[in-house]
């Protein structure tokens, strides 16, 4: 009997990236796999009519799914949505990746692969073969302070720790315990990696391009930076000095 392929879901949280997602979707839908792919967008109602265009896409391709969501409520509960919803389509895996074409397609099949091996696989730009190109430098510095200071303050075993280009597999999801998460805003990528490490799952980076968003503005205001530097130190309260490889 043919065995069926493992599910996996591509969740996408957006604000205002109807210009890039059309074509984001294609380009991941039309990838050369294994697997059975299907794309989830998970929307917060976007007054640029995102959700249009996702509603489009999927009237073309039932892979395509939209969790629309009533208002704006910040990058970490729209991902916190999409999860517990990739678990309830059935995905085997989850990719998680930003809709503004930052993060790009090509690099899922190495996600998946290396997710054969290990828990929680992260796309990482500080890896050999990754890469932080053609951003601005003010963006850049935002993310050296970024990475310097929560490695710093959580001893991560990491190198990419802001990376929001990731796959996981069920299993992950399952014992994150996602109604515990206090993130609402882009400290979720955080707040989710240093608990996988905490529960002892293991841990891989592989290499990706990354790129600046194709079009569109970035929701990463001073305000949503400084609520992030809190947010991480009250994660870092919560759950306690990370013993590397530590299972809770
Ligand atoms: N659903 C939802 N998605 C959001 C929200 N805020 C940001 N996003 C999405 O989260 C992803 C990352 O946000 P970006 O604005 O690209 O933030 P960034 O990648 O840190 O910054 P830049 O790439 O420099 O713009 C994008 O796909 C956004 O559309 C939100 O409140 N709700
Ligand atoms: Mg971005």
């Amino acid at each position: 009997m043919l065995q069926a392929k493992p599910k996996v879901v591509v969740m996408i949280p957006t604000y205002n990236e109807r210009e890039n997602i059309g074509s984001l979707i294609r380009d991941i839908l039309a990838l050369p796999t294994n697997y059975d792919l299907s794309v989830l967008v998970v929307d917060d109602n976007s007054p640029d009519g995102t959700a249009a265009e996702v509603t489009d896409a999927g009237s073309r391709d039932p892979r395509v799914h939209l969790l629309l969501r009533p208002e704006k409520r910040g990058r970490g509960l729209a991902g916190i949505a999409g999860f517990k919803k990739a678990l309830d389509l059935g995905a085997d895996y989850a990719i998680e990746m930003d809709g503004d074409g930052s993060h790009q397609p090509v690099f899922i099949p190495s996600l998946l692969d290396a997710a054969r091996r290990s828990d929680l696989v992260l796309g990482s730009r500080f890896v050999e073969g990754g890469e932080d190109s053609n951003r601005p430098p003010h963006r850049r510095f935002v993310t050296f302070l970024a990475r310097h200071f929560v490695r710093r303050l959580f001893s991560l075993p990491v190198r990419d720790v802001s990376s929001g280009f990731r796959c996981f597999r069920r299993e992950v999801l399952e014992k994150l315990d996602l109604e515990s998460l206090i993130s609402t805003g882009p400290s979720v990528v955080l707040e989710i990696l240093y608990k996988a490490c905490r529960l002892g799952f293991s841990i891989e980076e592989t290499p990706i391009v990354f790129v600046d968003r194709k079009s569109g503005r970035t929701k990463l205001t001073a305000l949503t930076l400084g609520r992030t530097l809190y947010s991480a130190l009250r994660i870092r309260r919560l759950y306690g000095r990370l013993q590397p490889g530590s299972r809770t």
